[in-house]
């Protein structure tokens, strides 16, 4: 099965969604196989955004992500990648369909609730960035057999 890394963001943990937003993410039916609270720094957050150093709101990027702690959570599922980044919804939450977390619970570009990575590989990257192995847990929950069908997993 595919994991994927999402951060619960300051304009999340702020607002006092963490619970609204993780309860989606285990309604859907994804195994939460890491989770904890954490609060970023400038390093990590430039080697996190390091495709964004460049643009001119990067340095309120920053800041935004630094306001409170954010919550990092590993996520497992078939396709989870893909299915976490539709769950979101596009980056800007105005922009962001109803129904999605952004589209919700967002009306900016940048206090858009949530990260979730864009891609498998840059998702076990992410993974390694924000956990250490023992902090990640490979277990089944019960209700395994009722979320997927056998040929699926
Ligand atoms: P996403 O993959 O949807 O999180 O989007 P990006 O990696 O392109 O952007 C990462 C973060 O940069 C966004 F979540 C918010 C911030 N951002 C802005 O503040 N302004 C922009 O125009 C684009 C991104």
């Amino acid at each position: 099965m595919e994991r994927t890394l999402i951060l619960l963001k300051p304009s999340c943990v702020g607002r006092g969604l963490i619970g609204e937003v993780t309860s989606r993410l285990e309604k859907k039916g994804l195994v939460i196989c890491g989770m904890k609270m954490i609060q970023l720094d400038e390093k990590i957050l430039r080697e996190h955004y390091s495709h964004l150093v460049e643009k001119p709101f990067f340095p309120v990027l920053v800041k935004g992500m630094m306001a409170t702690p954010v919550i990092a959570m590993c996520l497992k599922g078939v396709d989870a990648v893909e299915v976490v980044r539709l769950m979101c919804g596009v980056t800007n939450g105005r922009k962001a369909a109803p129904g999605t977390i952004r589209g919700d619970f967002s009306m900016s570009g940048s206090q858009n609730i949530i990260h979730a990575s864009d891609s498998p590989e840059n998702a076990e990257i992410e993974i390694a960035r924000f956990f250490k192995p023992e902090e990640l847990f490979d277990y089944s929950p019960l209700e395994i057999g009722y979320i997927y069908s056998p040929d699926e997993v």
